[in-house]
């Protein structure tokens, strides 16, 4: 079972993920060309040689950058972390990377260290702050992997000696306490050279943790597909990387946007399997964030904050007999939450044979009347009445206190 052995982790459950690199001055377009793919893979999708792509660093300079407001936003969107893409596949290093001068520092007009921004915000507003880092696709080195391409005259091990370890030196030592980092696409890194990545982070740092995506079963946690769900509840830590629209990088022509009600759903299931939700935000190259994630982050924003109990520190739900087609559970110990998605007068529960002590609504901590029995069908039921200024509401949820730690589902008797 994958355990990060951090608390902090485990009681997550929403962090806040940012692509941010070169690939946003191109937006999703080189030349007149659009890739149909995610941005930040344009240089490898439409082939741009390595002397055209790096020449976007001329013209990288996000002015409207602004770091506090950016972590402010995400403190107050009830995340509690953020994973930076520090280096992209494109190679280019987000900080003054002292053994690649192909950084945001000594290659761009701006001149100045992003993830030292973020680590300082971070702190001005007590928030967790992990570093992505692609240890073996590196696009603009010559020995770095490229995915779809041909690697057989690369030297990875040079690459490795020469870029990835010593840049994950600097971030662990230079950046304060780093949350985590996020390794990604390990292509053909061995199990061998996996562990000496392991080995190099706990050495500096032992509380950061691993991701899953380090390669060979060595993560500490799972990390899944790209917006993938686990179908069943999985045991352990893990995270969903997950987008708002098709796209982690800018694209300017990525509309795509899911719905704030998309996403709490999503937040809810992943959390109810005893998940992490890993949500992406792409600022464009001045800096800014796009007024769409903002808006949609904001109105989950309220759900989150108005519900957090029912949220954060949750644990995994076992195997409920149903699918509510107006709801989901969560649950802590003495505690089942009901996430209410569509307006109800009343809500049903059927199939949970625990006591219920007590019911009570979670934004408010009103105490709401009900009634546990049997069924004519014989299983039990759980009816808890909605107060009237509810009735039209969506997105809330409400808490029964049990008697048992665990939550008593029955099987399907009939
Ligand atoms: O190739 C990357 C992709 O650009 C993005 O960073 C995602 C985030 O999970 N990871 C890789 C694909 O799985």
């Amino acid at each position: 079972m994958y355990d990060t052995k951090q608390q902090w982790f485990k009681d997550a459950k929403y962090g806040l993920f940012i692509h941010w690199g070169l690939y946003s001055v191109l937006a999703g377009e080189y030349q007149g060309k659009r890739t149909d793919r995610i941005a930040e893979w344009i240089m490898n999708h439409l082939n741009i040689p390595v002397e055209e792509y790096e020449k976007l660093a001329k013209q990288f300079n996000p002015v409207d950058f602004d770091a506090d407001a950016i972590v402010k936003k995400a403190k107050s969107w009830g995340m509690k972390y953020i994973v930076f893409t520090a280096k992209h596949h494109e190679g280019f290093a987000m900080w003054d990377s002292r053994c690649s001068d192909y950084n945001v520092v000594k290659a761009t007009p701006y001149g100045r260290d992003i993830v030292k921004q973020l680590r300082e915000a971070c702190d001005k507003y007590d928030m967790k702050l992990g570093f992505y880092y692609s240890q073996a696709q590196d696009w603009h080195d010559p020995d770095g992997y490229m995915y779809t391409k041909d690697n057989s005259q690369k030297n990875y091990r040079a690459y490795l000696e020469r870029i990835c370890f010593p840049q994950l030196r600097e971030l662990l030592t230079g950046y304060g306490e780093v949350a985590l980092i996020w390794f990604d696409t390990p292509m053909g890194t061995t199990a061998e050279e996996s562990r000496e990545m392991v080995e190099l982070v706990k050495s500096i740092q032992p509380n950061c943790i691993v991701s899953g995506r380090i390669g060979n079963g060595l993560g500490e946690y799972m990390t899944t597909g790209d917006n993938f769900i686990p179908r069943l509840p999985f045991e352990g830590d893990w995270e969903v990387p997950a987008t708002l629209n098709d796209t982690w990088g800018y694209n300017k022509y990525d509309n795509n946007w899911k719905s704030p009600d998309e996403i709490i759903h999503l937040l809810v299931k992943i959390n109810s399997r005893g998940g992490n939700y890993l949500l992406n935000i792409g600022p464009k190259a001045t800096g800014e964030v796009p007024q769409e994630s903002i808006q949609i982050l904001d109105t989950v924003g309220e759900y989150v904050n108005s519900n957090e109990e029912a949220i954060f520190g949750t644990k995994r739900v076992g195997i409920y007999a149903y699918e509510l087609d107006w709801g989901m559970l969560t649950r802590k110990d003495y505690r089942i939450y009901v996430h209410v998605f569509k307006p109800r007068i009343r809500i049903e529960l059927l199939n949970i044979g625990n006591k219920i002590k007590r019911a009570y609504l979670v934004p408010d901590g009103r105490e709401l009347k009900f009634e546990t029995g049997i069924t004519c069908e014989g299983c039990s039921m759980i009816e808890v009445e909605i107060p009237d200024d509810y009735h039209d509401r969506k997105n809330y949820s409400v808490c029964l206190e049990t008697e048992e730690a665990e939550p008593v589902f029955e099987p399907i008797v009939s």
